[in-house]
């Protein structure tokens, strides 16, 4: 035990756990402990909105695989934290909030910057420690890091203004990590054998295979079964995209591959996903799920098992822990039923995956100006570097991205996942970017989303943080307008943008800005933005054509009862 005030065992609990960067804004409720972040080793990135900054450690904890920490002043400041501590909640990740709240002394009483912090967070955290006490600040903080990263997803530390104050004997904990180990014998057992029976096994990786660390492992899994993998809704790094048994992601946008592969499955191997209902929708017209395969789940958080899918056999284990002990229990089996059909089994995968390519191939090679969508994403694929990270937001354009990128190393692509907000990728990029500056870090978004971005553009030029905007500029709310095409009779309601140039806004903001119309142009202004190492934007004019939209399974067309709306219905 050592006598310290309240902000400096807050701060030395920060640093035993390891963080060495936060987001966020300045503000009077957490002075006294910003005022020692500089010497404890702890940058604050200063940011233009607190929404961007929880985006950022987001970024921060997928590219890293630490912790993401954001930070901001009482009230306005936390609650502009919302959105984005939401969508961390629901892409699996490790931030910690950090949320000074009005003065202890003053609770309720409706003084300035005050709301109650608590139950704005309830649903979308994993675990709300309120700091009731200046003494135990440090334990609550531990507390909420060991959880973040045990539970895979958002905490919250809330601080009244007041307990940064006071002097007291603290101890400091170490960090602690937490590993989950393979499941029970019995299940792993049992799913061998369900394993060993399939004709057609395919396995289905999803985020938890990367969160656990265990790519290597899945894919000696895979290989040792020479079963295909297919990867779940927007986790395409979780298996190499090079690899012969890859298909593909599974998914609004996704790869047919993978959807004609799994569709034949007689057994699944669902590793570290929780099957979300959305990600396993038909798509184009393939109603791809098969019903009567035998499916065995693996994940670390009980609660999935069976959650939206019922299962045969369901796993409490981690992704990396399970997957070895699968394989140990395979190679005591001499009765393999799928080693016997593999030359056939790899060879329609080989088939649908040139039956899909040359698909794509034609989609993609309009030559127009301005740009065709599908061409402007095959020109960045193919000039996107090895090493590169990628965001992409929600959108028309960027949802079809998900048929164009392709990884061959875990970490590197990170959606907007199950929460869907509109301004995600690029304060998220840009947070991959300072953990791992060593990569080029890459957001595509489209121009309505950009809208809410844009801001940030200071916050890179300010911070030197080399982020690659790509903005699709297309014109219009795309996703959204998609609808009014296909359920309205073309009635747009605002959907339509008119645009600046947003390369010479990026100009004006200190950034580097470039405007490409030309499809042939693509790759080498993405070339050039990347080895520019400066903060980029990257306008790309595109037609306004529109792939399929989000949601058709939720979507019908309308019925009008009153008169004056007559008119607006669709013949
Ligand atoms: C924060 C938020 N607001 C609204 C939406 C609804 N929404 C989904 S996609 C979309 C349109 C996106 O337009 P844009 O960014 O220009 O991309 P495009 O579809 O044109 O490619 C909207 C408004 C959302 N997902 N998130
Ligand atoms: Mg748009």
């Amino acid at each position: 035990m050592t006598r310290m005030t309240s902000s400096e065992a807050f701060v030395e609990q920060l640093v035993a756990e390891g963080v060495t960067d936060i987001f966020g804004i300045v503000g009077s409720a957490y002075m006294d402990a910003l005022d020692i972040f500089p010497p404890a080793g702890i940058r604050l990135i200063s940011v233009a909105h607190e929404q961007n900054a929880a985006h950022m450690a987001d970024g921060y904890s997928r590219a890293s695989g630490r912790h993401g920490v954001c930070i901001g002043q009482n009230g306005p400041g936390i609650t502009n934290f919302v959105t984005a501590i939401a969508a961390a909640y629901w892409a699996h990740s490790p931030v910690v909030a950090i949320t000074p709240e009005a003065g202890s002394a003053s609770t309720g009483l409706g003084g300035f910057q005050e709301t109650d912090q608590m139950p704005i967070f309830s649903k979308i955290t994993r675990y709300q420690a309120h700091v009731n006490r200046p003494d135990r600040i440090a334990e609550f903080t531990h507390r909420a890091f060991t959880i973040a990263m045990a539970e895979r997803g958002p905490v919250q530390i809330n601080i009244p203004r007041d307990h940064f104050y006071g002097e007291f004997e603290a101890r400091i904990a170490p960090s602690q990590p937490i590993e989950h180990g393979p499941g029970a014998a019995g299940s792993v057992e049992e799913a061998a054998r369900v394993l060993a029976r399939a004709k057609f096994p395919v396995i289905l990786m999803g985020g938890g295979v990367s969160m656990a660390g265990g790519c290597a492992e899945a894919r000696a899994l895979a290989e040792y079964l020479q079963a295909p993998v297919a990867t779940s809704y927007l986790h395409n790094d979780v298996f190499p995209a090079s690899h012969p048994l890859y298909c593909g992601p599974l998914g609004y946008q996704g790869s047919k591959t993978a959807m004609r592969i799994i569709a034949q499955a007689d057994a699944i191997l669902a590793l570290g996903t929780r099957l979300g209902p959305f990600g396993t929708l038909p798509q184009y017209g393939i109603e791809y799920w098969p019903e009567d395969a035998r499916v065995i789940q693996v994940d670390s958080d009980d609660r999935m098992l069976g959650l939206v899918r019922e299962v045969e056999v369901g796993i409490h284990g981690d992704a990396r822990a399970t997957s070895v002990a699968l394989l140990d229990q395979l190679k005591g089996h001499d009765d393999i039923v799928c080693l016997g059909n593999r030359d056939q089994r790899l060879a329609e995968l080989e088939a649908q995956r040139k039956a899909w390519e040359s698909e794509l191939d034609q989609m993609s090679a309009g030559d127009a100006s301005p740009i065709s969508p599908r061409r402007a994403l095959r020109e960045l694929e193919k000039a996107m570097p090895a090493d590169a990270m990628v965001a992409t937001d929600i959108g028309n354009v960027c949802s079809v991205a998900n048929s164009y990128l392709r990884f061959d190393e875990p970490g590197s692509f990170f959606a907007a996942m199950a929460f869907g907000n509109c301004g995600y990728a690029f304060p998220t990029a840009m947070g991959a970017k300072v953990a791992r500056p060593d990569r080029p870090s890459v957001a595509y978004v489209g121009d309505g989303a950009w809208g809410m971005s844009l801001a940030e553009v200071l916050t890179c030029v300010r911070e030197e943080i080399p982020t690659v905007a790509v903005v699709f500029n297309n014109g219009q709310w795309g996703a959204e307008k998609k609808n009014q095409i296909d359920y309205y009779a073309d009635r747009y309601v605002g959907t339509n943008l008119a645009n600046p140039s947003f390369a010479e806004i990026g100009r004006a903001m200190g950034a580097d800005g470039i405007t490409v119309d030309q499809p042939d142009q693509v790759g080498d202004a993405l070339a050039q933005a990347i080895a520019s190492s400066r903060p980029t934007v990257l306008e790309l004019m595109l037609d306004q054509d529109l792939a399929e939209p989000f949601r058709r399974d939720a979507l019908a067309k309308p019925v009008r009862l009153l008169d004056k709306y007559k008119d607006f219905t669709v013949e």
